[in-house]
């Protein structure tokens, strides 16, 4: 092997020999193995740590540019980043998997052992927090100078196993064997303080000053992930923090002899980072979640304004150097920190700090679920941050000035506008607090966007009409074509070239080919290939074996009764009892996959879970079905499991309550996979049904307006079942121990919600379900037509990249445009 290598060529070089070479000085100087004794894992580190490298060039050629260049900067604070798997995905975006491939060859290793090893870091519940990394990797992709930050949390979302076909949690543990993506940056350590008390004096000079004590203070701690580009020299950063003791008070402590004590504050301190909180909605009263929203949202701030200290001496323009998009209310928070920090750190007068306050946030809204609107206690919060409650005060009080003048007299407006919730216990609403203080409002689908506006935050529509946009969400087709499916990305580069991939809009060009009989047949050939791999994936993690013949219907996502699993389930029940009721009927075999993890207090989606695991053991298990139904639940759904199912889905079910989905996303990864969609009219399933034609798409159910009033007019479910035979029957069979081994207790709960509340409407639209899924099992069998339509289905997908969002995003939100790093030497050119 030459071994005359340049630095450069070591850390960034991707010849075959360079890679071997780096990646042995890897082995031995970074893993500290000797090649005899190394493990898969070492090696799995070594190829690591050798790709890090390769984006650490371009980090440090794009940092150096920005700081040059003074670039105005997004910074997307968010308290989840759910990442998925590194390695594959930086090989793809650094365009040297067939390279490393070959090396490793070259070194008696395969690549494809390597990638199994990652642990994928688990930072986040679902599509809020995989938004926020398919945002990173656009972002970099487009040049875009970005920050991400949030929480490194030590134990990601739990892994879901199954025992007897109920959910068990196991703690991730993600950080047991190193993590070879994060650069840990003890110099940048921030310190934030909780609790204490606020006091107000004059000094000598007759100024009026406030400071804050906190009895307790924590360290925030950067830990650095190196976000790479798709095909460009440009890198960025994740920056998580990680929350430390701070000396000084356990120092205190240990002074007056109780060690003990120091360390319980020293522990409870190192807390605040230690676990993600598992629910995806509402999280009210957890009183150490606030703790991690301040936290990192203060350690973010602090660090924007280092950054900004180091090129300019005075504050006043912070907000044209950096915009701070807040991913939800959970870093909401800021509006008040940033506050504190230039009135009370800075001496900036509050009308100045306001306005850059005013200009620097931006906040999207990602539900309208009203239970999961953040509200913090007015009493926990001020026990907490006593500073910022007063801030708030302050903001609430000028802000409803602001609104009694324009509307003189309408009290009951200016209580809806309120920061302040006053019926009940007194809370803040933090979306309020985000809207006031932020100058721009999204939401993430047309249709959410339009609610926001029309009903959940109608006020402050009327009150700023120019603070509200729409930016509806999308997917990086990188990890989501490129990565989870490359058979099919293959036969669509050898079709049209690979320009889709950094242009999805190109996709368009596939749409003659739909007509193409042979096209058809190669598409058809990489669908059944990529079946028959995840079949042998869900025997192996399943026990069930599954035709690949067989129309594969997905719904992979969080549980939760919105998103209706069970309405899915209902249709099983009503195909299962027509086989019963006539063994020799027509039915189109169909393998049934569900995924997905419930909240682990969430007893009802819980019970879901167990129901499928339940109807499941009985349906694959019966003789008169033979086959023709299978029912499989595929544990721990995650990014890395996303990636196998998602590329071999025929039917993705996209069937939630309409207006309960703010848009959902696994949506477009189904569909640009060449899933066909069933869905209702909810969130993004509507632009995906008019970009995909609504022939391609299978539509349903009652629209925002129809559940509106049904619900108004006063909603009998029981009626239904009553009228229903077909229902009446599943409705019976499900309470009479059929598919619990007789336990006529067990699934109580879920039938009579169904039948006395059905809170998300499901029986309402049953019918119109079932009749949809006939035209689905009918459209099946026509196998040209429906490949056709998976074609179709992929080539009008262009819209749905997160490649558009970010544009969307700095074209009418961010005004933030790309920058070429210069001076890099790699084989990427500007
Ligand atoms: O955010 C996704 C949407 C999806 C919505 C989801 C979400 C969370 O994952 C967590 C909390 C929350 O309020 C919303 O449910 O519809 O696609 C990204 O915008």
């Amino acid at each position: 092997m030459n071994d005359t290598f340049t630095s450069n060529e070591i850390h960034g070089g991707t010849s075959t020999e360079v890679l071997k070479r780096s990646f042995l000085d890897n082995l031995s100087y970074r893993q500290a193995k000797f090649p005899a004794v190394a493990t898969t894992y070492d090696h799995y580190m070594a190829l690591a740590y050798t790709v890090r490298d390769r984006i650490m060039q371009h980090w440090l050629q794009s940092a150096s540019t920005y700081y040059e260049q003074s670039v105005r900067s997004l910074c997307y604070l968010s308290a989840e980043f759910l990442l998925g798997p590194h390695l594959g995905n930086n090989l793809v975006n650094l365009g040297m998997e067939s390279e490393t491939r070959q090396a490793m060859l070259e070194l008696g290793l395969d690549l494809d052992r390597l990638l199994a090893e990652e642990e994928e870091p688990g930072l986040g519940n679902g599509g809020l927090g995989r938004l926020a990394a398919c945002y990173l990797d656009s972002l970099a992709s487009l040049q875009i100078p970005a920050i991400g930050y949030g929480i490194r949390y030590e134990f990601g979302i739990f892994d879901q196993e199954l025992k007897d076909g109920w959910q068990v949690e196991r703690t991730d543990k993600w950080l047991r064997y190193g993590n070879p993506w994060e650069v840990a940056r003890p110099e940048i350590t921030f310190t934030v303080g909780f609790g204490g008390s606020v006091r107000e004096q004059v000094d000598s000079a007759g100024n009026y000053q406030v400071e804050w004590v906190p009895d307790r203070h924590v360290m925030g701690m950067a830990y650095d992930t190196l976000i790479g580009g798709y095909g460009v020299p440009t890198a960025n950063l994740l920056r998580l923090w990680q929350a430390q003791a701070s000396e000084s008070f356990d120092f205190q402590l240990f002074n007056v002899g109780d060690y003990q004590g120091a360390v319980l504050e020293k522990i409870a301190s190192e807390n605040i980072s230690k676990v993600l909180y598992p629910n995806d909605e509402a999280l009210q009263g957890k009183v150490l979640r606030l703790q991690q929203q301040y936290f990192f949202t203060s350690c973010a701030l602090q660090d924007m304004i280092r950054i900004y200290l180091q090129r300019s001496s005075q504050l006043g323009n912070l907000h044209e150097k950096f915009t701070v998009q807040l991913n939800d209310t959970h870093p909401a928070i800021g509006v008040a920190e940033l506050m504190r920090l230039l009135i009370d750190q800075h001496a900036m007068p509050w009308e100045l700090a306001w306005e850059i306050t005013r200009r620097t946030f931006a906040y999207t809204n990602h539900t309208l679920l009203p239970e999961a609107l953040e509200r913090w206690s007015v009493e926990l919060l001020g026990r907490l941050l006593p500073r910022h409650l007063q801030i708030i005060l302050e903001i609430n009080r000028r802000h409803l000035e602001g609104v009694r003048k324009r509307y003189p007299g309408d009290e009951e407006r200016a209580s809806r506008l309120s920061l302040i919730e006053e019926q009940g216990s007194r809370a803040v609403r933090m979306a309020h607090l985000a809207c006031v203080g932020s100058y721009s409002i999204n939401g993430v689908a047309e249709l959410h966007s339009r609610l926001l506006r029309d009903e959940v935050l109608r006020d402050f529509h009327d009150l700023t009409p120019e603070k509200f946009h729409n930016v509806t969400n999308g997917v990086t087709p990188r990890r989501f074509m490129l990565l989870a499916n490359p058979r099919l990305s293959a036969l669509i580069t050898h079709a049209i070239g690979d320009g889709w991939i950094r242009d999805l809009d190109q996709l368009h060009r596939l749409e003659p080919l739909a007509d193409d009989a042979a096209f058809r047949a190669e598409w058809r050939v990489v669908k059944r290939a990529v079946k028959e791999d995840l079949a042998e994936k869900v025997q192996q993690r399943t026990g069930i074996s599954v035709d690949p013949e067989s129309l594969f219907d997905v719904q992979v996502k969080r549980f939760h009764e919105y998103k209706r699993q069970h309405l899915n389930l209902l249709h099983i029940l009503s195909l299962y009892f027509q086989i019963k009721d006539n063994p020799a009927a027509d039915v189109t075999p169909r393998t049934f996959l569900f995924a997905g993890k419930a909240a682990p207090g969430y007893q009802m989606a819980k019970l879901i879970i167990k129901l499928i695991n339940s109807v499941g053991e009985v349906v694959n298990g019966d003789s008169d079905v033979n086959g023709r139904l299978r029912v499989a639940f595929f544990p721990d759904f995650n990014v890395k499991n996303g990636q196998w199912i998602y590329p071999a889905a025929d039917l993705s079910e996209q069937i939630s309550t309409a207006g309960k989905e703010a848009s959902g996303t696994g949506n477009m990864k189904l569909s640009m996979n060449g899933a066909l969609t069933i869905g209702t009219l909810d969130g993004a399933n509507i632009e995906i049904r008019d970009h995909v034609g609504p022939e391609n798409f299978f539509c349903f159910g009652m629209t925002v307006e129809e559940v509106a009033s049904l619900q108004a007019a006063g909603y009998d479910p029981g009626s239904l079942v009553r009228d229903n035979a077909d229902l009446s029957r599943i409705m019976h069979r499900l309470s009479d121990g059929t598919f619990s081994r007789g336990d006529t207790e067990l699934f109580r709960p879920l039938v009579e919600n169904l039948q006395y509340h059905d809170p998300f409407f499901v029986l309402a639209d049953f019918s119109s379900y079932v009749e949809r899924q006939r035209e689905v099992s009918a459209a099946f069998q026509d196998r040209e037509v429906w490949t056709q339509k998976s074609i179709l289905n992929v080539a009008r997908m262009g819209h749905f990249s997160s490649d558009r969002s970010i544009r969307d995003y700095c074209r009418e939100i961010w005004q933030i445009d790309a920058i070429q790093p210069n001076g890099f030497n790699s084989k990427f050119k500007p």
